[in-house]
């Protein structure tokens, strides 16, 4: 299915507010306390109440809108449609945040054309609404990113060694061990580091150039799909390692020249 900018306008309307309306309501939830509902690859790995309620709200505003498409999300199980469209949703990306209350967590939706796997879908609008700050990050293919009213750009010429990175570990312990390791190896090769919680963040931030750089290894479609196409309408660059799409093997993004240079270094350490 071939998409034009206009449609692709209209779609991100539509996943604007409905982010936000599920923001809201996410922030009134939170205000009335939080606990654990369940656990899920570890004991760290947790789901609330309020991930639960924020993507059945989501799914609700979505059928009621578009009947036909289809649906993958976090926190529930995929819902086929027969649209060729669907919806990649992280209800709250950043869900440990929420429940220790950090103002750094998000509702991320990209509406993608095609399966939800980045290797295989066109993305064609994302929006990531940090509903503590009201900060909307947003783009649409051929439409450009902004974050509110701002066009946003990437930070260009900004040499590896100057470079502010962000990045994320996962929840087991042998993954988060070799996530480890892989941080000693670029730490001293970088002007710092930045862990903020939410990848969809991360990568809003990379577009608005409060980080220069991000990478993460073990990171699904929901958490990437919105924040990814906000980085490449912004000028920059996403993928994984030696050439491939980002995956949940790794996720690289940066201005192109950086990219580059930090895909280099992470190859030196990750096979
Ligand atoms: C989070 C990611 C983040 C990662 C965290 C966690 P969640 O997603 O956005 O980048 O470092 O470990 O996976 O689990 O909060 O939706």
């Amino acid at each position: 299915m071939t998409h034009d900018a206009a449609a692709s306008a209209d779609l991100l309307a539509l996943a604007r507010r409905i982010a936000l309306v599920a923001g809201e309501h996410a922030v009134e939830e939170r205000r009335r306390g939080i606990s654990v509902a369940a656990t899920k690859s570890t004991p760290t790995d947790i789901v609330t109440a309020v991930d639960r309620d924020t993507e059945e709200r989501i799914r609700s505003m979505i059928l009621d809108a578009r009947p036909d498409d289809g649906i993958f999300g976090e926190e529930e199980d995929t819902h086929v449609g027969s649209s060729g469209l669907n919806w990649v949703v992280d209800p709250i990306d950043g869900t440990v945040n929420l429940l220790y209350d950090i103002p750094a967590w998000s509702v991320s939706i990209a509406v993608v054309d095609g399966p939800p796997d980045p290797a295989h879908w066109n993305a064609l609008a994302g929006v990531v609404v940090n509903p503590v700050s009201g900060e909307v990050f947003e783009a649409s293919l051929g439409g450009g990113a902004r974050l509110g009213d701002r066009e946003l750009h990437v930070n260009e010429d900004v040499p590896l060694n100057r470079a502010l990175v962000a990045t994320g570990f996962g929840y087991a312990v042998e993954r988060r061990r070799s996530q480890a390791e892989v941080l000693v190896h670029v730490l001293p090769r970088i002007r710092d580091i930045r862990r903020i919680g939410s990848a969809a963040l991360d990568l809003g931030a990379l577009a608005a150039g409060r980080l220069d750089a991000y990478y993460e290894i073990g990171l699904n479609p929901w958490d990437h799909a919105a924040g990814g196409l906000i980085v490449r309408e912004a000028g920059g660059r996403i993928g994984g390692l030696r050439g491939e799409a980002e995956s949940d093997r790794m996720l690289v993004a940066a201005a192109p020249a950086l990219f580059d240079e930090l895909t280099a270094l992470l190859e030196e350490t990750v096979v």
